[in-house]
Protein backbone atom coordinates (compact mmCIF):
# COMPACT_ATOMS: atom_id res chain seq x y z
CA UNK A 1 0.00 0.00 0.00
CA UNK A 2 1.52 3.40 -0.98
CA UNK A 3 0.85 6.25 1.31
CA UNK A 4 -1.25 9.60 -0.26
CA UNK A 5 1.29 12.44 -1.04
CA UNK A 6 -0.76 14.76 1.08
CA UNK A 7 -0.07 12.18 4.15
CA UNK A 8 3.56 11.82 3.37
CA UNK A 9 3.84 15.68 2.75
CA UNK A 10 1.96 16.36 6.62
CA UNK A 11 4.64 13.44 7.86
CA UNK A 12 7.57 15.24 7.03
CA UNK A 13 6.43 18.37 8.32
CA UNK A 14 5.85 16.81 11.56
CA UNK A 15 8.88 15.03 12.00
CA UNK A 16 11.29 18.65 10.93
CA UNK A 17 9.09 20.27 13.57
CA UNK A 18 9.72 17.60 16.44
CA UNK A 19 13.64 18.06 14.48
CA UNK A 20 13.33 21.77 15.37
CA UNK A 21 12.05 21.25 19.37
CA UNK A 22 14.81 18.19 20.10
CA UNK A 23 17.51 20.57 18.57
CA UNK A 24 15.90 23.65 20.95
CA UNK A 25 16.10 21.09 24.14
CA UNK A 26 19.33 19.73 23.34
CA UNK A 27 21.04 23.34 23.09
CA UNK A 28 18.98 24.38 26.51
CA UNK A 29 17.34 26.99 24.33
CA UNK A 30 13.69 27.97 25.58
CA UNK A 31 10.74 26.89 24.06
CA UNK A 32 7.77 29.75 23.88
CA UNK A 33 4.40 29.91 23.28
CA UNK A 34 4.75 30.38 19.35
CA UNK A 35 6.80 27.56 18.57
CA UNK A 36 5.66 23.81 17.81
CA UNK A 37 5.68 21.72 20.69
CA UNK A 38 4.79 17.74 21.09
CA UNK A 39 1.43 17.88 22.81
CA UNK A 40 2.80 15.23 25.75
CA UNK A 41 5.33 18.35 26.54
CA UNK A 42 2.59 20.70 26.76
CA UNK A 43 -0.33 17.89 28.29
CA UNK A 44 3.33 17.77 31.45
CA UNK A 45 3.51 21.50 31.48
CA UNK A 46 -0.09 22.44 32.34
CA UNK A 47 0.18 19.60 34.54
CA UNK A 48 2.96 20.95 36.63
CA UNK A 49 2.37 24.55 36.28
CA UNK A 50 -1.17 24.73 36.90
CA UNK A 51 -0.69 22.02 39.97
CA UNK A 52 1.85 24.61 41.30
CA UNK A 53 -0.20 27.49 41.16
CA UNK A 54 -2.98 25.48 42.58
CA UNK A 55 -0.17 25.05 45.86
CA UNK A 56 0.69 28.75 45.86
CA UNK A 57 -3.05 29.36 46.45
CA UNK A 58 -3.98 26.62 48.69
CA UNK A 59 -1.00 27.38 50.67
CA UNK A 60 -2.20 30.85 51.65
CA UNK A 61 -4.49 29.18 54.12
CA UNK A 62 -1.97 27.59 56.64
CA UNK A 63 -0.18 30.78 57.28
CA UNK A 64 -4.29 32.98 56.52
CA UNK A 65 -5.61 31.57 59.82
CA UNK A 66 -2.38 33.26 61.63
CA UNK A 67 -2.74 36.79 60.16
CA UNK A 68 -5.34 37.59 62.84
CA UNK A 69 -3.21 36.40 65.70
CA UNK A 70 0.86 37.27 64.92
CA UNK A 71 2.16 38.09 68.17
CA UNK A 72 2.87 41.59 67.14
CA UNK A 73 1.97 44.24 64.55
CA UNK A 74 5.10 43.78 62.81
CA UNK A 75 4.62 40.11 62.25
CA UNK A 76 1.19 40.97 61.55
CA UNK A 77 2.64 42.81 58.75
CA UNK A 78 5.26 40.42 57.63
CA UNK A 79 2.66 37.68 57.43
CA UNK A 80 0.22 39.36 55.22
CA UNK A 81 2.78 40.38 52.70
CA UNK A 82 4.49 37.04 52.68
CA UNK A 83 0.65 35.37 51.79
CA UNK A 84 -0.15 38.26 49.45
CA UNK A 85 3.19 37.17 47.92
CA UNK A 86 1.91 33.68 47.44
CA UNK A 87 -1.34 34.89 46.06
CA UNK A 88 0.97 37.05 43.15
CA UNK A 89 2.88 33.41 42.62
CA UNK A 90 -0.47 31.87 42.21
CA UNK A 91 -1.30 34.38 39.48
CA UNK A 92 2.14 34.70 37.44
CA UNK A 93 1.87 30.53 37.45
CA UNK A 94 -1.97 30.71 36.20
CA UNK A 95 -0.54 32.93 33.50
CA UNK A 96 2.52 31.00 32.58
CA UNK A 97 0.05 27.74 32.41
CA UNK A 98 -2.41 29.93 30.25
CA UNK A 99 0.00 30.21 27.42
CA UNK A 100 -0.73 26.67 26.74
CA UNK A 101 -3.60 26.93 26.00
CA UNK A 102 -5.78 26.04 29.20
CA UNK A 103 -7.91 29.01 30.64
CA UNK A 104 -7.52 30.21 34.23
CA UNK A 105 -11.10 29.45 34.92
CA UNK A 106 -11.07 25.35 33.41
CA UNK A 107 -8.01 25.66 36.50
CA UNK A 108 -10.13 27.26 39.50
CA UNK A 109 -12.71 24.56 37.75
CA UNK A 110 -10.64 21.60 38.65
CA UNK A 111 -9.59 22.76 41.91
CA UNK A 112 -12.90 23.39 43.34
CA UNK A 113 -14.07 20.17 42.14
CA UNK A 114 -11.21 18.75 44.08
CA UNK A 115 -10.07 17.31 40.59
CA UNK A 116 -6.72 19.00 40.66
CA UNK A 117 -3.27 18.07 42.75
CA UNK A 118 -1.63 20.49 44.48
CA UNK A 119 1.01 19.99 46.85
CA UNK A 120 0.47 17.77 49.84
CA UNK A 121 2.37 19.82 52.53
CA UNK A 122 -0.51 22.35 52.35
CA UNK A 123 -3.01 19.63 54.20
CA UNK A 124 -1.55 19.88 57.63
CA UNK A 125 -2.88 21.92 60.63
CA UNK A 126 -1.06 25.08 61.77
CA UNK A 127 -2.12 25.01 65.28
CA UNK A 128 0.74 27.16 66.87
CA UNK A 129 2.83 30.38 66.22
CA UNK A 130 5.77 28.85 65.64
CA UNK A 131 4.24 26.41 62.55
CA UNK A 132 4.15 30.13 60.78
CA UNK A 133 8.03 30.05 61.56
CA UNK A 134 8.37 26.21 60.44
CA UNK A 135 6.14 26.58 57.51
CA UNK A 136 8.64 29.48 56.34
CA UNK A 137 11.70 27.69 57.39
CA UNK A 138 10.91 23.90 56.14
CA UNK A 139 8.35 24.69 53.45
CA UNK A 140 9.49 27.65 51.69
CA UNK A 141 13.45 25.94 52.19
CA UNK A 142 11.92 22.76 49.91
CA UNK A 143 10.24 25.02 47.34
CA UNK A 144 13.28 26.89 47.00
CA UNK A 145 15.34 23.54 46.51
CA UNK A 146 12.75 22.71 44.10
CA UNK A 147 12.28 25.91 42.27
CA UNK A 148 15.93 27.50 41.99
CA UNK A 149 16.45 24.88 39.17
CA UNK A 150 13.03 25.69 37.65
CA UNK A 151 14.26 28.70 36.77
CA UNK A 152 16.49 26.73 34.14
CA UNK A 153 13.09 25.09 32.71
CA UNK A 154 13.10 24.63 28.95
CA UNK A 155 9.52 26.21 28.64
CA UNK A 156 10.21 29.98 28.93
CA UNK A 157 7.20 31.23 30.35
CA UNK A 158 7.47 28.82 33.58
CA UNK A 159 11.23 29.76 34.06
CA UNK A 160 11.01 32.99 34.00
CA UNK A 161 8.12 33.13 36.63
CA UNK A 162 10.29 30.84 38.95
CA UNK A 163 12.57 33.92 38.84
CA UNK A 164 10.78 36.17 40.24
CA UNK A 165 8.98 33.62 42.91
CA UNK A 166 12.45 32.57 44.27
CA UNK A 167 13.62 36.07 44.61
CA UNK A 168 10.83 36.17 47.09
CA UNK A 169 10.78 32.71 48.45
CA UNK A 170 14.45 33.08 49.87
CA UNK A 171 13.31 36.29 51.71
CA UNK A 172 10.30 33.86 52.97
CA UNK A 173 12.71 31.61 54.07
CA UNK A 174 14.74 33.86 56.35
CA UNK A 175 11.57 35.10 58.07
CA UNK A 176 10.23 31.73 59.21
CA UNK A 177 14.02 30.73 60.08
CA UNK A 178 13.98 34.40 62.16
CA UNK A 179 10.34 33.38 63.92
CA UNK A 180 12.10 30.52 65.12
CA UNK A 181 15.48 31.73 66.00
CA UNK A 182 13.82 34.45 68.41
CA UNK A 183 11.35 31.38 69.98
CA UNK A 184 14.63 29.24 70.10
CA UNK A 185 16.35 32.21 72.26
CA UNK A 186 13.18 32.78 74.31
CA UNK A 187 11.34 30.51 77.40
CA UNK A 188 11.29 27.07 77.66
CA UNK A 189 7.79 26.65 76.57
CA UNK A 190 8.35 28.85 73.39
CA UNK A 191 11.70 26.54 72.63
CA UNK A 192 9.24 24.02 73.33
CA UNK A 193 6.71 24.96 70.77
CA UNK A 194 9.25 25.95 67.96
CA UNK A 195 10.83 21.86 68.12
CA UNK A 196 7.39 20.77 68.55
CA UNK A 197 6.58 22.85 65.35
CA UNK A 198 9.47 21.69 63.69
CA UNK A 199 8.84 17.67 64.99
CA UNK A 200 5.58 17.86 62.95
CA UNK A 201 6.79 19.50 59.15
CA UNK A 202 10.15 17.85 59.16
CA UNK A 203 8.68 15.01 57.52
CA UNK A 204 5.82 16.53 55.25
CA UNK A 205 8.63 18.70 54.04
CA UNK A 206 10.81 15.87 52.44
CA UNK A 207 7.45 14.58 51.14
CA UNK A 208 6.82 17.95 49.09
CA UNK A 209 9.57 16.78 46.88
CA UNK A 210 7.72 13.84 45.91
CA UNK A 211 7.76 9.93 45.16
CA UNK A 212 11.23 8.27 45.61
CA UNK A 213 12.99 8.31 42.15
CA UNK A 214 12.13 4.52 41.70
CA UNK A 215 7.89 5.58 42.02
CA UNK A 216 7.88 8.65 40.27
CA UNK A 217 6.13 8.21 36.54
CA UNK A 218 6.84 12.13 35.55
CA UNK A 219 10.65 12.34 36.15
CA UNK A 220 12.16 10.88 33.51
CA UNK A 221 10.59 12.34 30.28
CA UNK A 222 10.09 15.43 32.11
CA UNK A 223 14.06 15.73 33.15
CA UNK A 224 14.95 14.49 29.57
CA UNK A 225 12.79 17.58 28.40
CA UNK A 226 15.07 19.53 30.70
CA UNK A 227 11.64 20.93 32.52
CA UNK A 228 12.50 19.19 35.74
CA UNK A 229 16.77 18.98 36.10
CA UNK A 230 16.87 16.92 38.68
CA UNK A 231 15.25 14.18 40.20
CA UNK A 232 13.01 13.95 43.37
CA UNK A 233 15.58 12.30 45.80
CA UNK A 234 18.97 13.93 44.51
CA UNK A 235 16.71 17.16 45.65
CA UNK A 236 15.43 16.08 48.63
CA UNK A 237 18.86 15.24 49.61
CA UNK A 238 20.13 18.36 48.65
CA UNK A 239 17.64 20.12 50.88
CA UNK A 240 19.03 17.74 54.07
CA UNK A 241 22.37 19.15 53.14
CA UNK A 242 20.96 22.57 53.55
CA UNK A 243 19.25 21.98 57.08
CA UNK A 244 21.64 20.06 58.79
CA UNK A 245 23.61 23.18 59.62
CA UNK A 246 20.91 25.56 59.98
CA UNK A 247 19.52 23.15 62.60
CA UNK A 248 22.46 23.66 64.54
CA UNK A 249 22.31 27.52 64.58
CA UNK A 250 19.02 27.22 65.53
CA UNK A 251 19.18 24.66 68.28
CA UNK A 252 16.36 22.20 66.74
CA UNK A 253 17.05 18.72 66.16
CA UNK A 254 15.67 16.81 63.14
CA UNK A 255 13.44 14.06 64.13
CA UNK A 256 15.53 11.40 62.50
CA UNK A 257 17.63 9.23 64.72
CA UNK A 258 19.33 7.70 61.98
CA UNK A 259 20.15 10.76 60.41
CA UNK A 260 23.86 10.76 59.20
CA UNK A 261 26.09 11.34 56.63
CA UNK A 262 27.15 8.47 54.97
CA UNK A 263 30.77 9.29 53.16
CA UNK A 264 31.30 5.92 51.89
CA UNK A 265 27.80 6.80 49.51
CA UNK A 266 27.65 10.31 49.57
CA UNK A 267 24.87 10.67 50.75
CA UNK A 268 22.64 11.59 53.77
CA UNK A 269 21.29 8.04 55.36
CA UNK A 270 17.59 8.62 56.63
CA UNK A 271 15.33 6.37 58.40
CA UNK A 272 12.62 5.26 55.78
CA UNK A 273 9.93 7.92 54.91
CA UNK A 274 6.66 6.70 55.12
CA UNK A 275 5.11 7.12 51.92
CA UNK A 276 1.88 5.72 52.67
CA UNK A 277 1.11 9.21 54.13
CA UNK A 278 2.17 11.22 51.15
CA UNK A 279 -0.28 8.76 49.04
CA UNK A 280 -2.79 9.05 51.80
CA UNK A 281 -2.40 12.78 51.68
CA UNK A 282 -2.60 12.82 48.06
CA UNK A 283 -5.44 11.09 47.66
CA UNK A 284 -7.08 13.61 49.49
CA UNK A 285 -7.16 11.98 52.93
CA UNK A 286 -4.97 14.21 54.54
CA UNK A 287 -6.08 16.11 57.47
CA UNK A 288 -7.06 19.28 56.02
CA UNK A 289 -7.56 18.45 52.46
CA UNK A 290 -11.66 18.82 52.49
CA UNK A 291 -11.47 21.73 54.78
CA UNK A 292 -8.79 23.52 52.70
CA UNK A 293 -11.48 22.49 49.09
CA UNK A 294 -14.12 23.71 50.78
CA UNK A 295 -12.66 27.20 51.86
CA UNK A 296 -11.24 27.65 48.27
CA UNK A 297 -14.86 27.32 46.98
CA UNK A 298 -16.31 29.20 48.99
CA UNK A 299 -13.84 32.14 48.65
CA UNK A 300 -14.38 31.56 44.48
CA UNK A 301 -18.21 31.69 44.84
CA UNK A 302 -17.94 34.91 47.57
CA UNK A 303 -15.65 36.51 45.16
CA UNK A 304 -18.39 36.32 42.28
CA UNK A 305 -19.56 39.85 42.22
CA UNK A 306 -15.86 40.60 41.75
CA UNK A 307 -15.14 39.11 38.79
CA UNK A 308 -18.26 40.31 37.68
CA UNK A 309 -17.97 43.64 38.09
CA UNK A 310 -14.26 43.64 36.50
CA UNK A 311 -15.77 42.10 33.64
CA UNK A 312 -18.32 44.91 33.24
CA UNK A 313 -15.63 47.39 34.29
CA UNK A 314 -13.49 45.83 31.54
CA UNK A 315 -16.07 45.63 28.67
CA UNK A 316 -16.88 49.42 29.12
CA UNK A 317 -13.35 50.57 28.87
CA UNK A 318 -13.18 48.37 25.79
CA UNK A 319 -16.45 49.93 24.55
CA UNK A 320 -15.15 53.49 25.40
CA UNK A 321 -11.50 52.99 23.97
CA UNK A 322 -13.22 51.72 20.59
CA UNK A 323 -15.45 54.56 20.60
CA UNK A 324 -12.78 56.97 20.88
CA UNK A 325 -10.65 55.13 18.35
CA UNK A 326 -13.01 55.75 15.89
CA UNK A 327 -13.69 59.34 17.10
CA UNK A 328 -9.93 59.58 16.38
CA UNK A 329 -9.44 57.66 13.04
CA UNK A 330 -12.54 59.66 11.61
CA UNK A 331 -10.87 62.95 12.36
CA UNK A 332 -7.69 61.85 11.14
CA UNK A 333 -8.83 61.25 7.83
CA UNK A 334 -11.30 64.55 7.94
CA UNK A 335 -7.70 66.27 8.52
CA UNK A 336 -6.54 63.95 5.86
CA UNK A 337 -8.55 65.09 3.50
CA UNK A 338 -7.82 68.83 4.11
CA UNK A 339 -4.08 68.12 3.77
CA UNK A 340 -4.13 66.03 0.67
CA UNK A 341 -4.36 68.72 -2.15
CA UNK A 342 -1.22 70.48 -0.23
CA UNK A 343 0.65 67.17 -0.01
CA UNK A 344 -0.68 65.93 -3.58
CA UNK A 345 -0.32 69.14 -5.28
CA UNK A 346 1.89 68.77 -8.53
CA UNK A 347 4.14 71.62 -9.18
CA UNK A 348 3.31 72.86 -12.87
N1 LIG B 1 1.98 16.66 46.64
O1 LIG B 1 6.06 11.49 38.92
P1 LIG B 1 6.07 12.45 40.06
C1 LIG B 1 5.37 26.16 47.72
C2 LIG B 1 2.13 13.78 42.43
S1 LIG B 1 4.91 25.55 46.22
C3 LIG B 1 0.98 16.34 45.79
O2 LIG B 1 7.31 12.55 40.85
P2 LIG B 1 6.44 15.13 39.02
C4 LIG B 1 5.41 27.64 47.93
C5 LIG B 1 2.54 14.30 41.06
O3 LIG B 1 1.87 15.50 40.77
C6 LIG B 1 4.89 23.79 46.42
N2 LIG B 1 1.16 15.58 44.68
O4 LIG B 1 5.59 13.88 39.53
C7 LIG B 1 4.78 27.99 49.21
C8 LIG B 1 2.17 13.15 40.18
O5 LIG B 1 0.77 13.15 39.95
P3 LIG B 1 0.12 13.34 38.46
C9 LIG B 1 4.56 23.15 45.16
C10 LIG B 1 2.42 15.16 44.46
O6 LIG B 1 5.50 16.16 38.54
C11 LIG B 1 5.47 27.87 50.38
C12 LIG B 1 2.43 11.94 41.05
O7 LIG B 1 2.42 12.40 42.39
N3 LIG B 1 5.72 23.10 44.33
O8 LIG B 1 5.62 25.36 48.54
C13 LIG B 1 3.49 15.47 45.29
O9 LIG B 1 7.52 14.69 38.09
C14 LIG B 1 4.86 28.22 51.59
C15 LIG B 1 3.76 11.27 40.74
O10 LIG B 1 4.88 12.12 41.07
C16 LIG B 1 5.64 22.67 43.06
O11 LIG B 1 4.60 22.34 42.56
C17 LIG B 1 3.24 16.24 46.42
N4 LIG B 1 4.20 16.58 47.28
O12 LIG B 1 7.18 15.66 40.34
C18 LIG B 1 3.46 28.47 49.22
C19 LIG B 1 6.95 22.68 42.29
N5 LIG B 1 4.60 14.88 44.78
O13 LIG B 1 0.28 14.78 38.11
C20 LIG B 1 2.85 28.78 50.43
C21 LIG B 1 6.78 22.24 40.87
C22 LIG B 1 4.23 14.24 43.67
O14 LIG B 1 0.92 12.46 37.52
C23 LIG B 1 3.57 28.66 51.62
N6 LIG B 1 6.47 20.83 40.76
N7 LIG B 1 2.91 14.39 43.48
O15 LIG B 1 -1.31 12.95 38.62
C24 LIG B 1 7.42 19.87 40.73
O16 LIG B 1 8.61 20.11 40.85
C25 LIG B 1 6.95 18.47 40.51
O17 LIG B 1 5.67 18.49 39.94
C26 LIG B 1 6.96 17.58 41.80
C27 LIG B 1 6.43 16.18 41.42
C28 LIG B 1 8.37 17.44 42.33
C29 LIG B 1 6.06 18.15 42.87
Amino acid sequence: MTTPPEAATIDLAQRERQAEFDALIEADQRIEPRDWMPEAYRKTLIRQISQHAHSEIIGMQPEGNWITRAPSLKRKAILMAKVQDEAGHGLYLYSAAQTLGITRDEMTEHLIEGRAKYSSIFNYPTPTWADMGAIGWLVDGAAICNQVPLCRASYGPYGRAMVRICKEESFHQRQGFEILLSLMQGTPAQRKMAQDAVNRWYWPSLMMFGPPDDASPNSAQSMAWKIKRFSNDELRQRFIGMLVPQAEVLGVTLPDPELRWDASAERWHTSEIDWSELQEVIAGRGAMNAERIRNRRNAHDEGAWVREAAAEYARKQQARTRSSGERRSSSEERSDETKRPETTEVPS
